[in-house]
């Protein structure tokens, strides 16, 4: 029997809190979306997919290419420890913010199964002075590899903790030398039109974010190719994205295909849609709550388990000095 259910009946605890609940009451869902959205709440309801559902393919299990092959797994770095346990392989790989395929989470790794990403190309330019394309491939050859294990904290208060693969934003930075002029990083992701199936809503597609020189350059920052070990799956941003930890993670953009030095603060894709609710900075601190629901507290994905939110994610030591205090949120 169908039965309209509510939408936020089927979304798990603490998911309520959804980055685009203001799109859905808004003008933003197109018409086809909106029934797109209903169909796929009265399935899950029934089926229950996503975070604690049926596997997926373990990455243990994709071909890698040559270069691939070389640098997976690459050397953890002892620095970055936990203070909890990492999330499941399958859960994360599960439950996905992926707003070009879905504005559900437990349905992306489905549905990016249509983007192709090889071919592909990242083009760094801007005000540098050697501008260059890269074929992801060659970064792994010519990057300082290494794996970090990390928390990453959403907006909408849910969390997990993964090992990542990749190099340190700086490193690719330097081969690229950018001049004085240059005081941000602008990163843009791919046209839907290379293979967003769905198209989720009317947005400042694509996909962009932004960065000041020094949160680039600082040493935490990292340009991210793989987890657990492996190349990283579509519904995570292959082939290359942007982690920064100490950030809410719409900072962290995945399937990179531009990355841009710019003179001027360049806007970003949530911070056009609802500059009130995610603004440019975005950076962790359970003192400052969303506009609509507290920061206070997050859940670990997988979990039913409620961890209290830590000031810049728990890694003040490494990045407290690049902000004044009201700056921190
Ligand atoms: N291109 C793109 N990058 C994106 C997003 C997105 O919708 N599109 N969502 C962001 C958000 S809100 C989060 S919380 C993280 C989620 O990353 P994960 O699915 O690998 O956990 O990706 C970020 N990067
Ligand atoms: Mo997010």
């Amino acid at each position: 029997m169908l039965i309209k259910i509510p939408r936020n009946w089927e979304i798990p605890e603490g998911e309520a809190t959804s980055e685009t609940v203001y799109l859905n009451r808004r003008r933003f869902l197109t018409s086809a979306g909106i029934a797109g959205a209903y169909s796929i709440a009265l399935l899950s309801g029934c089926t229950k997919l996503g975070e604690n559902g049926p596997e997926v393919k373990p990455l243990s299990e994709w071909p890698l290419s040559k270069a691939e092959a070389k640098v997976y797994p690459a050397t953890r770095n002892p620095e970055f420890k936990l203070d909890r346990p990492l999330t499941d392989e399958s859960v994360a790989a599960r439950f996905n913010n992926f707003y070009e395929f879905s504005v559900d989470k437990d349905d992306v790794y489905k549905k990016v199964e249509g983007l192709s990403t090889r071919p592909w190309t990242v083009e760094v330019t801007g005000l540098v002075d050697k501008p260059k394309t890269f074929d992801p491939d060659d970064l792994l050859r010519l990057m300082p590899m290494e794996e970090r294990l990390y928390r990453l904290r959403c907006v909408e208060a849910w969390a997990m903790a993964v090992p990542w693969s990749g190099f340190p934003l700086k490193a690719l930075i330097d081969h690229v030398q950018p001049s004085s002029k240059a005081k941000y990083v602008r990163f843009v992701s791919f046209m839907l039109t290379q293979g967003g199936n769905f198209f989720a809503f009317r947005a400042p597609w694509p996909y962009t974010e932004g960065l000041t020189m020094e949160e680039a350059m600082n040493p935490l920052t990292m340009m991210v190719t793989g987890i657990y070990g492996h190349p990283l799956p579509k519904q995570h941003g292959a082939p290359l994205r942007l982690i920064v930890p100490w950030k809410y993670g719409y900072k962290s953009i995945k399937s990179i295909v531009k990355i841009e030095f710019v003179e001027k603060q360049p806007a970003t894709f949530w911070n056009i849609l609802s500059p009130r609710e995610y603004d440019f900075w975005a950076n962790v601190n359970p003192n400052v709550d969303h506009p609509r629901w507290s920061q206070a507290t997050e859940r670990m994905i997988g979990t039913k388990k409620r961890l209290p939110t830590l000031m810049l994610n728990g890694y003040d030591p490494y990045v407290a000095h690049l902000y004044p205090k009201d700056q921190k949120g």
